[in-house]
């Protein structure tokens, strides 16, 4: 495959250092990705070149500051194909989106004895805002099942739905066993019974292009440090219908229109979700990466990441005596599995001494660790900048740990 590998590489100045006098090995993309120099180039030029605060000045900088914030919401907009900037709203990530609409929609539009549905495989940060929500506003909280293979039970979700479900929120790409959702169906099952939509973006955006006009989805949620951008930053994309409707989630200076002690009206979109200063640097800096990504092609880094995941399972498998799961036929980006007999925690701390960096534990899916009865996994997550020869070394690095405890 015609891949700049190597171009790619040398982008990322963290992956040439040594961890414990090992070349790093970093399968950690699932928990946050590396930065570009395109990314860090990018926020070095707004606090060395043009920083203010934005929409407020009538100054020079502050103008250029607001035009650059602006042109990174138009960016983030084309690249999830949104139908315009305004449905862009920028908050901390995606827990900060997810918790936005739970907030916001769930004020506006649940009342006690609605319901909302998401899944066996989510993300904590996809169940407690809803659990929030339930306290609040006795709303219940109804859960998909996962299946053995960590597939969806379609066949129970459909059973699920009632004249009193409102919302389905549930992840695109499992962070702990990879599977792709079905999402298209669900929204599509959904929006027969005239349900909303939210799906959490967190591990698909990175790997897949994704298109929330074809989606049709209502919500979608995504964060910055995921995709090669910076921290604290991320989108929640809402349709204007719902936006417009919804009441604000946070208040403040930016998000008003008009402010007298008896009364505030607010601000238009995207501003009514956006109180208080923004982080305009990172907003910038996820639009390089985002154009990073855009230069290289999503379609090539999916199928190159494919051929790594690939290679990596049939690897992995014939190492022997390992569990993987997540064996969806439709998955990738990322492999769980667990050294039979070997805890993953003692195998994560040793393959980290051989400079080899995975995330071992419940990944802040407890309710999944549950379902399938174990208390973690390792997980090595792939990134665009991984290779073949890593792979390479994290096989060996497992075949040591097997040594050592088995
Ligand atoms: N949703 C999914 C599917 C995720 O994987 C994560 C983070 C989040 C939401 C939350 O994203 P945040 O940027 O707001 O924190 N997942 C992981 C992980 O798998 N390991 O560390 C963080």
């Amino acid at each position: 495959m015609n891949y700049p590998i190597e171009a790619i590489r040398n982008d990322f100045p963290i992956l040439t250092q040594q961890v414990h006098g090992k070349p790093l090995v970093y399968f950690d993309n699932g928990a946050t990705t590396h930065k570009p120099r395109q990314v860090v180039e990018a926020m070095e030029e707004v606090a060395f070149r043009y920083n203010s605060n934005i929409h407020r000045g009538v100054h020079t900088l502050s103008n250029l500051c607001t035009e650059a914030f602006e042109n990174a919401r138009q960016t983030v907009a084309s690249f999830i194909g949104a139908h315009n900037s305004h449905e862009v709203i920028f908050t901390r990530g995606t827990t900060e989106s997810i918790n936005l609409v739970a907030y916001s929609f769930g004020e506006t539009f649940l009342q006690s004895g609605d319901e909302v549905i998401i899944s066996g495989m989510e993300h904590h940060s996809n169940i407690v805002p809803w659990q929030l929500l339930q306290k609040r506003k006795g709303v219940v909280l109804k859960v998909i099942p996962v299946l053995d293979n960590g597939q969806l039970d379609m066949e129970v979700f459909r059973s699920l739905i009632s004249r009193r479900t409102r919302l389905v929120s549930v992840t695109h790409v499992s962070n702990v066993l990879g599977t792709i959702n079905p999402i298209e169906e669900i929204i599509e099952i959904a929006h027969q019974h005239n349900i909303a939509v939210l799906i959490d973006g967190a591990q698909a955006v990175q790997h897949l292009a994704v298109d929330v006009k074809k989606l049709d989805c209502d919500f979608y949620a995504l964060s910055g440090h995921k995709l090669y951008g910076p921290t604290g930053i991320g989108v929640l994309y809402g349709k204007e219908k719902w936006l417009n409707q919804m009441v604000p989630y946070q208040g403040g200076g930016e998000m008003i229109q008009t402010v007298t002690f008896e009364e505030t009206t607010f601000n238009e979109l995207p501003y009514k979700f956006e109180a208080g200063t923004p982080d305009f640097t990172g907003a910038i800096g996820l639009a390089a990466a985002v154009k990073y990504l855009q230069n290289i092609g999503l379609q090539k880094i999916h199928a190159y990441e494919d051929e790594l995941f690939n290679y990596a399972f049939e690897k992995l498998q014939a190492l022997g005596n390992i569990t993987f799961y997540g064996t969806a036929h439709i998955r990738g980006s990322l492999i769980s599995f667990l050294l039979n007999g070997i805890h993953p925690f003692d195998a994560g701390t040793l393959l980290d001494k051989m400079g080899i960096a995975v995330r071992t534990g419940h990944h802040c899916a407890q309710p999944l660790m549950e379902r399938f009865k174990i208390p973690g996994t390792i997980r090595a997550s792939f990134g665009l900048y991984n290779t073949t020869s890593e792979v390479d070394a994290l096989v060996n690095g497992l075949v040591k740990v097997r040594q050592l405890f088995g």
